[in-house]
């Protein structure tokens, strides 16, 4: 039998990247829904606002949906802006999930957490899975709660929900939704496209990163591994390779060698300061197999490759 899997969020960075993947299975029923697509059924596409609880709980409810994926949220950037309407997406999308889980509509849950879970007193380099976590930013205290809420209803009802810290996410399918870490995907598509980006981290700002390929292939193996594997049920570190401005146009001048890079700091650079340069995912490694792909330099030939 197939199993019905529902992404929230699919037309965001991570959802559509993830909705490509998982059409590709055989034995999955894809369903997408995000606030910004029409609904048209026989695509199996739903317009839902991921805090609607009676909607998202009649749409599970509607097709025996067994796995949600929740990729909607508001970002770091964005959060500081907004924190009400931050808390409100990031916590209670969440909160209504595991609930409807907890009444057994549904078998097993993914929910994306942060590095910027962590804060300032955390240590940062190689930053463990268990370690001092004070976040500082709005973003951040909504992934920290929304960690905590995970492991709570794991404990107290045994809603099987699975979640990785991610760092920020290089991709270039759909832009990336107001992160710190997005000058990353910015600096690539208008050095391609412009010959120049203005930066506004710090030349020497160093963050670890993604390339989505690894995100993706990360988030199918911890919904695949069995169950009893899964021993951290807040979130799991993940790491990827760590980088910074100058680190990114270095890599790009190899591309373009004519690339001009200058900057202009804005507020997004006490959020990164407050982050981790590096974690140790070894929890990832030994639980459910994590291994990166993509380091720096192919993550940027393929960014540019498929930008040009
Ligand atoms: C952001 O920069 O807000 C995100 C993140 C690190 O979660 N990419």
């Amino acid at each position: 039998m197939s199993l019905k899997v529902l992404v929230i969020g699919s037309e965001g960075q991570i959802g559509t990247e993830l909705c490509s993947e998982l059409e590709k299975r055989n034995d999955i029923i894809l369903y997408r829904a995000d606030i910004r697509i029409q609904t048209d059924r026989e695509r199996r596409l739903y317009c839902l606002d991921a805090t609607d609880k009676g909607s998202v709980e009649q749409l599970i409810k509607e097709h025996q949906i067994n796995e949600v994926y929740l990729m909607a949220a508001l970002l770091s950037a964005k959060s500081e802006e907004n924190p009400s309407l931050a808390w409100h997406l990031n916590m209670n999308s969440l909160l209504h999930l595991l609930d409807i889980a907890r009444q057994g509509r549904f078998q097993k849950l993914f929910w994306p957490s942060s590095i910027a879970v962590f804060g300032p007193d955390s240590p940062k380099v190689t930053t463990p899975q268990n370690c001092v976590i004070n976040p500082t930013t709005v973003y951040g205290i909504s992934k920290r709660s929304g960690e905590f809420w995970c492991d709570y209803y794991f404990r107290k009802y045994g809603v099987d929900v699975r979640s990785i810290r991610f760092p920020g996410l290089i991709s270039h399918a759909t832009e990336p939704g107001g992160g710190t870490t997005d000058y990353s995907v910015a600096m690539i598509k208008e050095a391609v496209s412009k010959g120049r980006y203005t930066c506004y981290l710090k030349s020497d700002t160093i963050l670890p990163m993604l390339f989505m390929p690894d995100a993706v292939k990360a988030t199918l193996a911890i919904m695949d591994a069995p169950k009893s594997s899964i021993t951290v049920r807040t979130s799991y570190n993940l790491g990827g390779f760590e980088t910074s401005p100058e680190l990114i146009a270095r890599s790009i001048r190899r591309f373009i060698p004519e690339f001009e890079l200058d900057y202009s700091l804005d507020f997004r650079q006490k959020i990164a300061e407050s982050w981790p340069q590096s974690i140790n995912d070894e929890a990832a490694v030994n639980d459910w197999g994590f291994g990166v792909e993509y380091d720096l330099d192919l993550t940027v030939q393929e960014m540019i490759r498929a930008v040009e």
